[in-house]
């Protein structure tokens, strides 16, 4: 029997393995079709961005790791994000920094214009894809006081100010051009290493930053601002500005998108749980899909229970046209290709998981009481040969089956990254 008879024999068990439990998993497998992830550039070159040689500073993120062969130039980061794109079934998009301009010379970021992604727009427009967008708050000298948007220094404020506002032109112009909306993401580090004696002044000032930023109203066809939250970082480890409470409220009343980044909250707590909570107040959010260990680690997002319960609940509560999925890992320990393969493919089974699951049965049980049903069901629900759907996925997606994504992860590792020196 040949590998893909093999594969369309197991699905066949399994598509009726589903249907009898009520569900078409041809269907779902048309569903996760629609659903694009957006690939977060940085994680080919550790977060490093095109400006300097000196990479990632200051922000309170870290890239650990000295692997080699990460993308030096945009034209190798987008051949390292097509390598990528060729692993995965589904169309998806990227994710940029504005710290990926291209530019002749050096430009500020208070004065990026589109035309210093026009590079990027137009491998995306060819590619067929989308773009998201976000403003670069870090590795830079006016950071370097750990302040921003926050700054009580009106010129550093100021600066930053006007760069938020160029960012939103760009993700503008992105969505334009492409014909989706660009989701621009403002995420700053700002905050104090040890205990701050006013708390309040520089949520004052970034709250006034956000509303000068925001002023100007932009065609939401084109542009979706987001704004991301953050408990913790790398020196801020006593105060962050940009707090939870502090953005959902500022995406409450102002009606942008909020941004939960899944290793942005206290270790025990949960993005899943909180997805239901802010979607009854907000139209639609962005994550951030991350896995922390011990700490906001950025570590390759794998299938892990949490996953797992992400995309039931963007399943389970029908948001799949209100959640955008992005990714934020960054390893640099391991093949940068590799990294992003892993947890883009591990988020969108993820997705497939969840779209195979009898959720009108398990809801019916639920509002029945039945809930000794509902648990055995729900553990039943883990041993279902999703396996067998996910490989038949990838085969009629005409990507790589299983890990033979990795032999084309090696060869290319050969021809290509272990050249860059
Ligand atoms: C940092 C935030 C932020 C960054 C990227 C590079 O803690 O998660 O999203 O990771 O913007
Ligand atoms: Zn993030």
């Amino acid at each position: 029997m040949s590998n893909s008879e093999r594969i369309e024999k197991a699905y066949e068990a399994a598509r009726q393995r589903y249907a009898e439990l009520g569900v078409d998993s041809d269907k779902a497998m048309g569903r996760l079709a629609k659903i694009a992830i957006s690939l977060h550039c940085w994680q080919g070159d550790d977060v490093g961005g095109f400006e300097t040689s000196e990479g990632l500073t200051g922000g309170g993120i870290m890239a650990t790791g000295a692997y080699p062969g990460k993308a030096r130039t945009a034209d190798e980061l987008r051949a390292d994000v097509d390598k990528v794109m060729s692993l995965l079934p589904g169309r998806h998009r990227l994710n940029l920094h504005a710290s990926y301009a291209q530019t002749k010379g050096k430009v500020e970021r208070d004065e990026l214009e589109p035309e210093h992604f026009s590079a990027w727009i137009d491998w995306a427009k060819a590619a067929g894809i989308g773009m998201d967008f976000n403003g670069t708050f870090f590795s830079h000298p006016k950071a370097e006081s750990g302040f921003t948007l926050a700054s009580a220094n009106e010129d550093i404020r100021k600066f930053w100010v006007d760069h938020g506002m160029v960012c939103r032109k760009i993700g503008a112009a992105m969505g334009k051009e492409l014909g989706t909306p660009c989701v621009t993401n403002l995420w700053i580090a700002d905050g104090y290493k040890d205990i701050p004696a006013d708390r309040k002044g520089p949520r004052e000032r970034l709250k006034k930053s956000l509303d000068e930023i925001f002023a100007q109203s932009m065609d939401r066809a084109h542009v979706l601002d987001a704004v991301e939250a953050k408990l913790f970082g790398i020196g801020s480890e006593s105060y962050v500005v940009g707090s939870h409470e502090f953005y959902l409220g500022y995406a409450i009343e102002n009606k942008t998108l909020l941004c939960l980044d899944t290793g942005h909250f206290h270790p025990t707590e949960v993005v899943s749980d909180k997805i239901s909570s802010v979607l009854t107040f907000l139209d639609e959010i962005l994550l951030h899909v991350s896995r922390g260990v011990r700490w906001d680690s950025d570590h390759v997002v794998i299938l892990s229970d949490e996953l797992r319960a992400i995309a039931q609940e963007i399943v389970r509560g029908d948001y799949l046209d209100r959640v955008r999925i992005g990714l934020d890992f960054f390893d640099a320990s391991i093949n940068r290709i590799a990294a992003w393969t892993i947890g883009t493919r591990c988020m969108i089974k993820a997705l497939l998981i969840a779209l195979l699951e009898p959720v009108d049965k398990l809801q019916q049980m639920e509002a029945e009481g039945d809930l000794t049903s509902r648990l055995a069901m729900l553990e039943e629900l883990k041993t279902l040969p999703f396996g067998a759907v996910w490989d038949y996925y990838c085969l009629k997606s005409d990507v790589p089956v299983a890990e033979s994504w990795l032999d084309d992860v090696w060869a290319y590792e050969k021809d290509v990254l272990s050249k860059r020196r």
